[in-house]
């Protein structure tokens, strides 16, 4: 671990006895009197009014008075009198009368000081003394030190090698241990107070933001500094002190600052040490057959699968029912054997290399997910742990499970998420370095992002691949990105299990309680090289020779409850030798497979969608003009309460805009969405909307929620009132984000293949922040994970001389990845649209009506599987007067079309068209334009090809066949590099077999996807459409 704050040298190293002694001379000589009278010297020294600066005024005094007693204050008169009499030291004091009532901001001094126990820092009735409120002043400071500054010198490290000066540029020295701890503390915490051994046993009265005390209202200074060292100094540090609520924080302290909190019963410490030699057995196991595979064993953290099994004890036990969790590559296998208990011999099925049983490519074992219901034994309740599939991309998987989770509480009806969690688990080097762990954590507190609170769980064992942490992040902690959310972050020892224990019900409940993320950093280390046929000394020297010092935490706590008695060391051998024995019939058994099954590792099957289906059956979607009707009025009309609810009078214009189409029975792009949407909520379909500013639209077409314009946070949503028993709609705008949204909405559309969900990029051109969202999930999670998703990206694309950032969705990147064969036309057949739809790892589409766009959604929820959608949507669109559809396009008995023929002249003289132009998207209303301008119609024909992948072979055969006298051309309005063309020339060339070729018209190859001027726009516009008319 890297705590670089932390100054302390080894050369200062100091042992205890000489760690008083230097305290004593740092302060300033209390009480030195330098009254000349030698005998008042014991008397006023022990005097605790008096100290070194008041000396002098003393001495005045005292001169004073000793010419004449009546010219100095009765009270010193007093005083000096009873010191001159031999008074014993301290009681020479005499208080003065108290002539005025305390102001309403004094407070009095016997509020100050507890009446019993200990040594009172002053007579009881005294009046305020400023040393006497200094000193408790002082006292508080330190505790409040202690509890944001304690973590800094902890005892995390169970190699105690973190503790170096960050100026020695990393030299491992220091030592946790004996005086230079203390001395630590003293540096760190206390560095600005000091106090003398004398005050050592003076009692201070607790401030109410501490619980070290119990139910004691004060404690001697050192009984406070004991406490506070072990609540905030030992094994355990505590970030918490920066979270804005009182109430958390008391929370927090009241379970960290009481003594022996992390007490646990013998029986506890039992069922730890049988945990921890389960984790530690199995990777014995793993490593004794299997030697030289990699596993990226958990060794130098097992503590991670008690752990992980505290967290979920404590949380069932809290009323939690389902736990969704991510984790990266360390310690997977591990987690699945013993927190998920997913039976041994399919784990060991995996190392024997056998083939697959089904379909799909598969992925390394260490990758794979896992789905189990099973009782959890200590708190005798049903639970469900799932644990998603992951890539190699390191957190790229946490907002995947933020989604899943997110969609599991939505189905359960679990708003306050009580019943569903989430845990994270990350590595030290990913957590700081990734950026999506941000993101994710900042979808943590938002109203339609929330699943009410993550426990995160660090596997820090100091190191990523061959990074030191020094080198890989800047900041103190590996942590420090959860502070944004203000979650407490606990660090611990991963060497002391119990505390490790404590910290994790602490996390647990205080997810339960306060439904926030929350962080459990474990400080390990990683006993062998990064997967286990590296070698760590060719990078790691010094860091290794300590750990090949360093015994295993079974051991370390095997032989310390055989010392404290709680078992004996036959106990601990025989538990060992069980789970050798469980794994080594698990072996025997994996043995006789003959094949592995990828729907082992499923982590999130759809009970009961795919069983009795058809699997190349879609259903209609078509819908009937009544509920067209119904759906387009709702959606045209102001709120219900329209006399109090005041909308924006250019809303009313768009509502009204919107109800005469409906009168007139066509629909815009925003209409025949709503109308998608609509039909599927009514037939119980849940929808889910979420991108920048999806709720308005980026270019204020949809208008899903209308705003109240006098009444903050009044909103209205029509589509969420469309009918009494349809399904939950939601439309949220999202945060800033990109990869960490669309990796939410992934993971909702696993869970239930009842819902359409879908994410809008702002502008088509910003999905490439998400690509490993892209590459890693949606393109190929099929294949990887069996694991179908039907989600939608609304890509907004199209060249419109917007510049370089804000006209294209890359269509030729999602094209590139589709799996189909070039090479390879599937046979005609009746089902040849949901064949090739089964087939294939997702559909790229760019629809150019609204008519196709309503088909094109509604049929994501009427195939009999799921398949992720890309669709390419427009921008102007939205408006132009021909972009249109009518009712008739989208009533019962319609369906979409993956490619619209021509439909105009050119079609009616068929054998005369002179070209064939094929198109996909916006393009088509430029070509339409250009052909009637130059009355063209009858010359060419123009046929649009709405889905482009799959490939429509059999539609274009068809097509093509009409013209049999026209050139072929591809008219795309994107560069030559990019869009639809090295999608569809090769695949056109199979289609064709050589008896004709299709020609290339639209702009030229280039850098950037898009010219940032106005005139070269035009320009290469004018271009395409000018070489589309030649003949
Ligand atoms: C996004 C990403 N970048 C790089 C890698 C390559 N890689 C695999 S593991 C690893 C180190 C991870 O360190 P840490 O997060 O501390 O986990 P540890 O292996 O130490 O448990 C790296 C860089 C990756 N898997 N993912
Ligand atoms: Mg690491």
């Amino acid at each position: 671990m890297h705590r670089a704050r932390v100054i302390l040298q080894a050369s200062n190293k100091i042992g205890n006895s000489e760690r008083f002694a230097s305290w004593l001379l740092n302060k300033p000589q209390a009480a030195a009197m330098t009254v000349q009278a030698n005998r008042l010297k014991s008397s006023t020294a022990a005097e605790p009014f008096l100290n070194g600066s008041s000396s002098a005024y003393v001495e005045t005094m005292y001169n004073a008075w000793l010419t004449d007693p009546n010219s100095v204050h009765a009270s010193w008169d007093a005083f000096f009198r009873n010191a001159t009499n031999g008074a014993q030291p301290g009681v020479a004091y005499t208080p003065p009368p108290n002539l005025a009532p305390y102001s309403k901001n004094e407070v009095p001094l016997t509020s100050l000081v507890p009446a019993s126990g200990g040594m009172p820092s002053i007579a009881a009735g005294s009046p305020i003394n400023e040393k006497i409120i200094d000193d408790h002043l002082a006292v508080q400071a330190i505790i409040r030190s202690y509890q944001s500054r304690g973590h800094l010198v902890a005892r995390l490290d169970p190699l105690g090698i973190s503790t170096g000066d960050p100026a020695s540029s990393g030299d491992w020295h220091g030592d946790w241990h004996g005086g230079l701890r203390a001395f630590a503390s003293e540096a760190v915490i206390r560095q600005h107070v000091r106090f003398d051994e004398a005050d050592m046993d003076r009692v201070f009265k607790l401030p109410s933001t501490t619980f070290i005390g119990e139910k004691e209202k004060a404690l001697p200074l050192r009984e406070i500094l004991n406490r506070l060292e072990e609540a905030y100094c030992n094994n355990i540090g505590i970030e918490f002190m920066f979270i804005n609520s009182l109430e958390q924080c008391n929370w927090i302290r009241q379970r960290m600052e009481p003594p022996n909190v992390t007490k646990m019963s013998p029986d506890q410490k039992r069922l730890i040490l049988a945990r921890l030699t389960r984790s530690t057995g199995f990777e014995n196991f793993l490593a004794k057959k299997w030697s030289s595979e990699k596993r990226f064993g958990l060794e130098g953290c097992e503590i991670l699968i008690p752990a992980m099994k505290q967290v979920i004890d404590t949380s069932t036990r809290l009323g939690v029912e389902s736990i969704i969790m991510g984790m990266p590559h360390r310690g997977r296998l591990n987690v699945l054997a013993n927190v998920c208990r997913k039976p041994l011999h399919q784990l060991f099925t995996q190392f024997a290399g056998l083939e697959a049983e089904d379909d799909g490519s598969g992925d390394v074992k260490y990758h794979l997910g896992t789905y189990i219901e099973r009782l959890n034994r200590v708190t005798n309740k049903n639970i469900r742990l799932a644990v998603c599939a992951n890539p190699s991309h390191l957190e790229a998987v946490d907002p995947v499970v933020q989604g899943k989770t997110r969609a599991e509480q939505f189905y359960r009806g679990d708003n306050e998420g009580k019943k569903v969690m989430s845990i994270l688990l990350h590595g030290d080097a990913a957590f700081a370095g990734q950026g999506v762990v941000f993101e994710t954590m900042h979808l943590s507190d938002l109203p339609a992002y929330t699943t009410h609170g993550t426990v995160h769980i660090v596997v820090n064992n100091q190191i990523g691949f061959t990074t030191d942490p020094r080198h890989s992040r800047s900041s103190a902690y590996c942590t420090d990105v959860a502070r944004v959310v203000n979650a407490p972050i606990f660090h611990v020892n991963g060497d002391s299990p119990e505390a490790v224990m404590h910290v994790c019900n602490v996390a647990a409940e205080w997810r339960a309680t306060f439904h926030k993320d929350v962080v459990i950093d474990i400080v390990s280390y990683r006993r062998n090289g990064h997967n286990e046929v590296d070698e760590p000394m060719f990078t790691q020297p010094l860091m290794y020779q300590k750990i090949r010092k360093t015994k295993p935490v079974l051991e370390i706590y095997a032989d310390r409850l055989i010392a404290e008695g709680v078992v004996t060391a036959e106990e601990v051998k025989d538990v060992k030798d069980k789970y050798e024995k469980i794994c080594e019939d698990a072996y025997n058994q994996a043995k006789q497979e003959t094949h592995i099954k990828y729907k082992d590792w499923l982590d999130s099957p759809w009970s009961g969608f795919f069983e009795g289906k058809d699997p190349l059956k879609m259903s209609p979607t078509g819908v009937v003009e009544e509920t067209l009707v119904h759906i387009g009025k709702r959606f045209s009309s102001p709120p219900p309460n329209a006399a109090e609810f005041e909308i924006h009078k250019g809303l009313l214009r768009i509502l009204k805009a919107r109800m005469e189409m409906v009168e007139n029975r066509t629909v815009d792009w925003a209409l025949a969405e709503a109308m998608a949407f609509g039909s599927l909520l009514k037939e119980g379909i849940h929808v889910r909307l979420s991108g920048e500013d999806v709720e308005r639209g980026t270019f204020s077409h949809r208008h899903h929620v209308l705003h109240h314009q006098k009444v903050d946070k009044a909103t209205y949503c029509p589509l969420a009132h469309l009918y009494p028993d349809q399904a939950p709609y939601t439309v949220c705008n999202s945060s800033l984000s990109e990869y960490g949204v669309l990796g939410f909405e992934v993971g909702y559309s696993v869970t239930n293949p009842n819902a359409l969900v879908l994410w809008e990029a702002q502008f088509g051109d910003f999905n490439n922040v998400a690509q490993c969202i892209i590459d890693q999930f949606i393109s190929s999670g099929q294949a990887k994970w069996v694991r179908q998703s039907g989600i939608v990206l609304l890509q907004p694309h199209g060249m419109e001389g917007m510049g370089p950032e804000h006209s294209s969705a890359r269509l030729e990147r999602f094209l590139q990845m589709s799996a189909d064969d070039p090479d390879y036309m599937p046979p005609e057949s009746p089902d040849y649209e949901v064949r090739q739809l089964h087939d294939c790892n997702w559909v790229v589409a760019n629809c150019s009506n609204p008519a196709s766009l309503f088909h094109i959604l509604r049929r994501q929820i009427a195939l009999p599987f799921r398949k992720p959608l890309i669709l390419m949507t427009p921008k102007s669109l939205l408006r132009h007067p021909e972009c249109k559809s009518s009712f008739d396009d989208m009533r019962d008995g319609t369906a979409f079309k993956r490619l619209i023929p021509e439909e105009g002249p050119a079609a009616d003289n068929a054998a005369n068209v002179r070209k064939v132009a094929f198109c996909s998207g916006r393009v088509y209303y430029d070509l339409l334009k250009q052909r009637r301008d130059r009355g063209l119609e009858k010359d060419i024909a123009v046929v649009r090809l709405e889905q482009i992948s799959p490939f429509p072979y059999d539609l274009i055969k068809a097509e093509i066949a009409k013209y049999p006298n026209a050139q072929l051309v591809w008219s795309q309005e994107e560069h030559k590099n990019m869009g639809a063309w090295s999608y569809v020339e090769p695949r056109f060339r199979t289609l064709l077999q050589n008896q004709k070729q299709i020609s290339y018209n639209g702009r030229a190859t280039a850098a950037s996807p898009a010219t940032g001027s106005k005139a070269a726009h035009t320009k290469e516009l004018r271009n395409l459409l000018d070489e589309f008319c030649v003949l």
